[in-house]
């Protein structure tokens, strides 16, 4: 679980394969995590036991201290030391546990480039935003008079959804700057249900696609799948509302077996899963509008079988049922190309028309716009059970979450490999 996560696990180029761009002066790693005041384990129960949505969190984290805005942590504050004219490069990884972030710092521009270990092209932005599970390289520039800034950042929030809209801060303190000296704060973070940055930000990311690092778009789709996302309610006897919020890709909401998918799969262990997961919503309506007034929801250990080498196109369409929010969906596995993404319903006619099929950025996390939807395209050429889930842990918690079953390829190399001798029997 990602609230006992206090560092960061830092990916270098190879030797001989130098970043492309010019090699920052330093590297510095910006965990953002999220913190409750008493034990995980209670939060957990609580949320089993009510069917609702977990207590907030009490503070947001970087380099796990929450900063001088909260009365806790002043004399522990993350304190980040720069020379004037050097060039930073900030590793952010976003492994807060509900929270997608907007980051800035005061004064300074940042330069993404980097979005979950692909080079983009740089780009120079105000702030960023980071979703729970994404990660990010952004450049920072010490071009400003000697002082102290803040880098703050704090939450992206649906209206009408109760999240922890707290700001934490750590100090970029420049040398020949006391460290105690008062840090302004950013101007330019945008407000926390300010939808329009978060997607005009998500929109304008671009990959590198130099020769080096090409962007390997498939542009022959083999299958083609649209998802729908949201929450939805389960019966739940015992619990107090006496339903449970549950997430749902495609109306279903996915219920964990006791034996692991990819066991079941690579044992060929029948009766734990079904590769029935439908291709496409199973009902069609306005899902940006009125949710329908039934608003329970199937269960099930549906998943998405891909026969080795197809290559996909996913839309994934978010829906207004229960409330519209923006799901940071996560593919393990593989990156995707986010070659689309607007607001309101998916038009499969006239919206491909606009795809970016030249320097789409690859990720693994992508935020899907609130009342809009993303077009994804990968190549199934990773075989194993590779799950996809909503990226915020309430939401993967209660079911908002599938997977893929990727056949095995007719190579020795295309081929899942054994389990280790020591698998634990159960
Ligand atoms: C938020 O709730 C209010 C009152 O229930 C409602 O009028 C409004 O449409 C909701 N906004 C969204 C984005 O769902
Ligand atoms: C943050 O949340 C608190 C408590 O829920 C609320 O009183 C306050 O108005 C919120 N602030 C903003 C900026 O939304
Ligand atoms: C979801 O499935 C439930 C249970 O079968 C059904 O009652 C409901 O109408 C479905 N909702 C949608 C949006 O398809
Ligand atoms: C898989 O597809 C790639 C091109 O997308 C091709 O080069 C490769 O030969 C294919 N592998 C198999 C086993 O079909
Ligand atoms: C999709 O786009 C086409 C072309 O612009 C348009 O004719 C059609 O009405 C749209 N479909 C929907 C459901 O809006
Ligand atoms: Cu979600």
């Amino acid at each position: 679980m990602r609230y006992t996560v206090y560092g960061a696990i830092v990916i270098l180029p190879k030797k001989d394969t130098p970043y492309p761009f010019p090699k920052p002066d330093g590297e510095i790693p910006v965990v953002l995590g999220e913190w409750w005041k008493g034990s995980m384990d209670v939060v957990l129960q609580q949320l089993a036991r009510s069917g609702g949505a977990p207590k907030n969190s009490d503070a947001y984290t970087i380099n796990g201290q929450p900063g001088d805005l909260y009365p806790c942590s002043r004399a522990e504050k993350v304190v980040i030391p720069v020379k004037s004219g050097k060039t930073y490069m900030l590793r952010i990884a976003g492994a807060t546990m509900n929270g997608e972030m907007f980051l800035s710092v005061a004064g300074h521009k940042l330069t993404v480039v980097e979005v979950d270990a692909s080079y983009t092209k740089p780009l120079e932005v105000d702030y960023v935003l980071v979703t729970p599970g994404q990660s990010m390289n952004v450049l920072l520039k010490a071009d400003r008079p000697v002082g102290n800034y803040y880098l703050a950042v704090r939450p992206y929030i649906a209206p009408n959804v109760s999240l922890d809209n707290s700001t934490a801060t750590a100090v970029i303190v420049y040398e020949g700057s006391h460290p105690n000296a008062t840090p302004a704060l950013p101007t330019t973070l945008p407000p926390i249900t300010d939808s329009a940055s978060a997607n005009s930000f998500s929109k304008s990311l671009r990959s590198l696609e130099s020769k080096a690092f090409p962007a390997m778009v498939p542009l022959q789709i083999d299958r083609h799948l649209m998802f729908t996302i949201g929450l939805a309610i389960r019966p739940c006897s015992n619990c107090t509302l006496g339903g449970r919020l549950s997430g749902v890709f495609n109306n279903i909401s996915l219920e964990l077996p006791k034996t692991a998918l990819l066991q079941a799969h690579y044992f060929r262990k029948p009766n734990v899963y079904i590769t029935n997961f439908p291709d496409n919503p199973t009902s069609s309506f306005n899902y940006i509008g009125k949710p329908p007034s039934n608003l329970m929801a199937k269960g099930g250990t549906r998943l998405s079988y891909l026969p080795f080498n197809s290559s996909v196109q996913l839309i994934l369409q978010s829906t207004a049922i229960v409330a519209p929010e923006n799901h940071p969906i996560h593919l393990h596995g593989t990156n995707f190309f986010v070659v689309g993404m607007g607001l309101g319903n998916y038009n499969a006619s006239s919206d491909p028309l606009s795809f970016n099929l030249i320097d789409p950025p690859e990720r693994n996390t992508i935020g899907v716009p609130l009342g809009g939807w993303v077009a994804l395209r990968f190549e199934a050429n990773n075989p194993g059970v590779w799950f996809m889930h909503c990226h915020l842990e309430f939401h993967t918690s209660v079911g908002l979450a599938t997977a893929f079953v990727i056949e095995d390829g007719p190579n020795p190399e295309d081929k899942l490999i054994p389990p280790p001798l020591d698998l634990p029997p159960c």
